[in-house]
């Protein structure tokens, strides 16, 4: 049964673009597990709660961060690492959650990357306002390996620009659901999140999450 014309409350079909070679962006893939993916952030905020982080040169970032896996993505005055365990709480990360493991490893295998598992889920909560300036994912081991991420709850504008800071950035809406993958040549792409627009989506309040899947050890 292809069609849901006799049900027709189906999530759409995942649409697929094509951003950058390598880049490919899903549209929609996160829907029909949004549930579960949500149910599964709230367990994890309770054990490792969002918070500011401090930059190298001493900015506390707008955007609120947690993470789940074997490592987390941390930055203080000393610089960003990936570290095994929360420094608020001195124990290990959250484990990643199954319906996270099983989006970013079919959203990695329908992009052309089927042995990527991830070993660390940076989790990024953006309120009104918050933003991330253009930036290149440095910190991981093995640039081979893609990075997935998954949009959930008020839409943003991602720039993504190219290899050197001031290559020209072309823009796309991040709507809730959508899934995307960035590996090949795109992966050390720069890119970022112009401040977020007021706004309060149904099942994820006056927020953005995004979940970004990585290879990190
Ligand atoms: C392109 N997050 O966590 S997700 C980040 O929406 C980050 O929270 C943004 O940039 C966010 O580092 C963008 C999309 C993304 C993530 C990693 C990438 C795009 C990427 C790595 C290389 C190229
Ligand atoms: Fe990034």
């Amino acid at each position: 049964m292809t069609s849901d014309l006799f049900h027709g409350f189906e999530p759409p079909a995942p649409r697929r673009e094509d951003m950058a070679e390598g880049a490919v962006l899903l549209r929609g893939k996160a829907l029909e597990t949004e549930d579960e993916l949500l149910g599964a952030l709230a367990a994890i905020e309770e054990k490792a709660p969002f918070r500011h982080m401090v930059t190298p040169g001493g900015f506390v970032m707008s955007v609120a961060m947690t993470n789940c896996g074997e490592a987390g993505w941390v930055t203080d005055l000393s610089g960003y690492r990936y570290d095994r365990t929360d420094p608020l709480s001195g124990r290990c990360w959250p484990p990643m959650p199954a319906p996270f493991m099983s989006l970013a490893v079919e959203a990695a295998t329908e992009a052309g990357y089927p042995d990527f598992r991830p070993d660390a889920c940076l989790i990024n909560r953006y309120e009104p306002g918050a933003r991330l300036s253009l930036h290149q994912d440095k910190n991981e081991r093995d640039f081979a390996n893609p990075i997935v991420s998954v949009s959930l709850g008020l839409p943003a504008i991602f720039q993504f620009g190219g290899l050197k800071r001031t290559d020209p950035v072309r823009k796309y809406a991040l709507h809730h659901g959508d899934v995307a993958v960035w590996g090949g040549p795109s992966r050390l792409f720069y890119h970022g999140i112009p401040a977020l627009k007021e706004g309060v989506h149904p099942k994820a309040g006056a927020a953005r999450i995004n979940l970004t899947f990585r290879g990190a050890l």
